[in-house]
């Protein structure tokens, strides 16, 4: 769906600027004054900035009226999951979890940086975080489907990259 959104508003865009550009090449030969054109330009401008603050306040109160995202659910007890990613793989301390189980994964690192990205039983992405060296990133999830869950790395680490990958099982 996101995939198919950006594509129509490339294209969308893709069509503006062309249309800008035809139409600055058809007018182009014509002799105007310049300060009729100045004027017209001004008011373009006013009225392009009154439309991108308008849109980009409404942008920013509906996106960021929800803030904190992960702290949503924190008046529940968290279960603690310890995560320590290592060139290859992820060390975890909990790996069986309960359908209901609000998690805190605590995310670290042992070399370099990794990423911490968990997926559903269908691949999609439900929480991510950075695993870094000597710091801690806590990421929490609330487990609502059982099933099997898959811990990737989300950032290319070295030669075996594509093997960092530990199963959770979410039972109900
Ligand atoms: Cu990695």
């Amino acid at each position: 769906m996101y995939q198919q959104a950006s594509w129509m508003i490339t294209l969308l865009f893709s069509v503006f600027v062309i249309l800008i550009f035809v139409t600055v090449l058809l007018k182009s030969g014509k002799r105007v004054d310049y300060g009729e054109v100045q004027k017209k330009g001004y008011f373009i401008r006013s009225v392009w900035f009154v439309v991108v603050f308008s849109v980009m306040l409404a942008a920013t109160y509906f996106t960021l009226q929800d803030l904190p995202f992960e702290r949503a659910e924190a008046e529940e007890t968290p279960v603690d999951v310890q995560v320590t990613a290592i060139q290859f793989g992820f060390d975890v301390s909990l790996d069986t979890l309960k359908v209901g189980d609000y998690a805190a994964f605590h995310v670290t690192s042992k070399d370099v940086n990794h990423g911490f990205g968990l997926f559903d039983d269908q691949l999609t992405i439900v929480a991510q975080t950075q695993a870094m060296p000597e710091y801690t990133n806590t990421v929490y999830y609330k487990f609502t489907k059982p099933g099997t869950y898959t811990i990737l790395c989300m950032e290319y680490c070295g030669m075996a990259h594509h093997l960092m990958k530990r199963e959770i099982k979410v039972t109900e």
